[in-house]
């Protein structure tokens, strides 16, 4: 009989790429929508994958929604992904942030320990809970320093797992992933932004790419691989933490570069700070400015993993480099701009 599989967030960048690996193994998928969801077919039906997720109602901050889904359907395991992802909004909504994030996860592990105790967990931990990174490289045992309310809650979940496997020994693993993207990603995080509105400029349908703080870096792998990661977690005889990452950290200024590069624009940089901003040297135009409204009230400044215990215990290692990373990203976007009214605006 084929495994049935809970993925909460499936709307997402990652429930859409981890709900096509796990139908491409034979899983009976069960993916998360809520009433309030807009499109929520975009990205399953990139993937081709839609009409094979069987679609059942969740909103994470409905405490009985959670407990009856567990109870009800008895999964194999449950990978729970969904979450306000988004660093800057946790900001303007901490409490809403606090309960989607972090009280959830006490709501799933729960409901599975009274209801479901057979079900395996995943955990969508963060590599934002190391803020101010107190190694230079992260790994599982680098201590955490949150700098955001999205971090604070996500280590709470992050914790409550471990204290969920290690008080009644159950099957709870938490991945703390680096940031990883694709040409799914959604439009408000920095890659997508870049590679999405440079695209449009391109094409003249928009002059001007606005960003806040270019001097950040982030170790940026490919969505696709991660997902593999996840799975593998869940199919060890043992629960436990792991980190994902590439090893290799760029800054989003470098992030513009390869991305302009490779649609044809040579930037110049040109200021400082909030005057900063970035010619295309082959048309003399200014495509380039920073907005502060995009600057964050703290800021986590480098986060680079190590992610030797996945590679050695999981057998995982990331398949796309940054470069093809940003390539896959570009040619997706400069399709989706070079027909617009297709595109997801
Ligand atoms: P995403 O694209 O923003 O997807 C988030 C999903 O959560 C969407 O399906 C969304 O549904 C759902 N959701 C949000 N609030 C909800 C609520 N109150 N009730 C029910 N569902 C809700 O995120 P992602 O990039 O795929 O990331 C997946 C998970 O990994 C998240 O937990 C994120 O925090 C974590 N993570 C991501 C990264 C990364 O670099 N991508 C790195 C580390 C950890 P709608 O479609 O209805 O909005
Ligand atoms: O920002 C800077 C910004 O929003 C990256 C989420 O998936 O990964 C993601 O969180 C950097 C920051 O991702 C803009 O200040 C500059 O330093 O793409 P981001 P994030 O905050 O790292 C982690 C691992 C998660 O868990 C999260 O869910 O880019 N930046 N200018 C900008 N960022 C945005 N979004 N927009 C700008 O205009």
């Amino acid at each position: 009989m084929a495994k049935k599989v809970l993925v909460t967030g499936v709307t997402g960048q990652d429930g859409a790429y981890l709900s096509k690996l796990l139908l491409e193994k034979g899983y009976e998928v069960y993916g998360t929508k809520r009433r309030t969801s807009s499109e929520i077919a975009w990205r399953l039906e990139y993937l081709g994958v839609y009409k094979d997720i069987r679609f059942v109602d969740l909103e994470l901050t409905e405490p009985h929604n959670i407990f009856n889904l567990v109870q009800k359907y008895q999964f194999d395991e449950i990978y729970n992904l969904a979450a306000q992802s988004f660093v800057r909004a946790s900001f303007d909504q901490p409490l809403y942030t606090a309960d989607v994030d972090g009280i959830a996860v006490a709501r799933f592990v729960e409901a599975i320990r009274q209801t479901s105790p057979q079900t395996k967990f995943y955990q969508a931990s963060t590599s934002e809970m190391f803020g101010k990174i107190q190694e230079e490289k992260q790994s599982e045992t680098t201590a955490f320093y949150p700098r955001s309310p999205y971090a604070v809650a996500k280590l709470y979940g992050h914790w409550i797992v471990v204290n969920y496997r290690e008080s009644y020994n159950m099957h709870a693993s938490s991945g703390i992933l680096f940031n990883h993207e694709s040409p799914l990603r959604g439009e408000e995080f920095v890659t997508r932004k870049i590679t999405k509105h440079l695209a449009e400029i391109h094409y003249g349908k928009r002059d001007i790419l606005e960003l806040g703080n270019m001097d950040s870096t982030r170790d940026w792998g490919f969505a696709g691989d991660y997902v593999e990661g996840m799975y593998l977690m869940l199919q060890q005889p043992k629960a436990d933490d792991y980190v994902l990452a590439t090893g290799e950290t760029t800054s989003i200024r470098d992030f513009v570069i390869l991305a302009a590069k490779q649609i044809g624009f040579d930037i110049e940089w040109q200021g400082k700070a909030e005057n900063e901003i970035g010619i295309d040297c082959k048309s003399g135009k200014t495509i380039i400015k920073i907005n502060p409204v995009h600057y964050r009230p703290a800021e986590v400044d480098v986060l680079l993993g190590d992610s030797s215990k996945a590679r050695k215990i999981l057998g995982w290692k990331p398949k796309v480099g940054l470069e093809k990373l940003a390539n896959m990203m570009v040619e997706a976007d400069m399709k989706w701009a070079a027909c617009i009214e297709q595109a997801r605006y």
